[in-house]
């Protein structure tokens, strides 16, 4: 039962990876058994990511690449089956948000949030289906949300983007799940990463943010969660464990999809 978790001698792509998620993600899989690869846009967030990898004894190989950018993003899958193998797992990660009432967003923002949260996911996925096919197998893993299946105040571009994100999962499921390629969904509730201090840090009077305390309410662990949450999850859609899983949402929220909330 052990081995249908084990990754080794799988290589693991996790977009968006220097920190956040997609470093707790990637240092899963690693400890798993697989060779991680990660990008970001920038060399200096890359630099850093590859420290932190270093320092958790995880020997990932880094690049710069925006996935938003189709060139680079070929450039990258054809250096990374050169360099370290055929890729069997991607893990689109790399997405960002902005809080922006819809009124006040401009088509500018809301085209950037869906180029990097729904169309880099399309192109990274496109690039590495042909060598999954070939290989006979693959897993890609997309980074879905609350707002997959929610909106609220702010968030426009990114639920519609998450929202189309759940289901480029299903269709990627439904076009190539004969090749032995499964695409699911991980779906994270509110976690304590760098995206989300905007809405937990203290108030200058030292309270806690109101979002903060909607959220702790919002959740039936009354926790936000941690991205370490989210690992054996992850590690679990990118094993032979979840070799009949396919086109699913798997989400790790600690039940705030079931629960109407605390009462006040
Ligand atoms: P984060 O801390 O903001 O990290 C996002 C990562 O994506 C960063 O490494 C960032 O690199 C990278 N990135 C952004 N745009 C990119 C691009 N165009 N090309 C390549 N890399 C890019 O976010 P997070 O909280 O770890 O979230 C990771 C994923 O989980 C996202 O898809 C997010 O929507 C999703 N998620 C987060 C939560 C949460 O509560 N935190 C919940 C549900 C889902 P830079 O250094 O270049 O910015
Ligand atoms: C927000 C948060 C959320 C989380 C996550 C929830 O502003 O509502 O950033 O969107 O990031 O996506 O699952």
């Amino acid at each position: 039962m052990s081995n249908q978790f084990s990754l080794k001698g799988k290589v693991a792509l996790i977009t968006g990876a220097a920190y956040g998620i997609g470093f707790a993600i990637a240092s899963a899989l690693a400890n798993a058994g697989a060779q991680i690869v990660f990008n970001d846009r920038h060399k200096e967030s890359l630099e850093k990511g590859l420290d932190s990898y270093r320092k958790a004894g995880i020997d990932a190989k880094g690049f710069v690449c925006d996935v938003t950018d189709e060139t680079g993003v070929n450039e990258m899958v054809a250096q990374i089956e050169k360099q370290v193998g055929i890729i069997d797992i991607l893990v689109n990660n790399a997405g960002i948000i902005k809080r922006i009432p819809m009124t006040e967003m401009s088509a500018a923002d809301f085209r950037q949030v869906v180029d990097i949260d729904l169309t880099g996911p399309f192109i990274v996925s496109k690039a590495v289906i042909p060598g999954m096919i070939n290989k006979g197998h693959g897993k890609i893993i997309n980074l879905c949300s609350m707002m997959s299946e929610l909106g609220r105040e702010t968030v426009s571009a990114y639920a519609a983007s998450k929202g189309g994100l759940k289901m480029l999962t299903r269709n990627i499921c439904s076009e190539y799940g004969k090749y032995n390629i499964q695409c699911n969904g991980l779906g994270p509730g509110y976690i304590a990463t760098p995206q989300t201090v905007p809405l937990r840090e203290r108030q200058p009077d030292g309270s806690r943010h109101p979002f903060d305390s909607f959220i702790i309410a919002k959740t039936p662990a009354a926790r936000w969660g941690s991205p370490e949450d989210l690992q054996g999850p992850v590690v679990f859609l990118a094993s032979d464990a979840s070799n009949f899983v396919n086109g699913h949402i798997l989400y790790v929220d600690g039940g705030i999809l079931a629960y109407i909330g605390k009462q006040p």
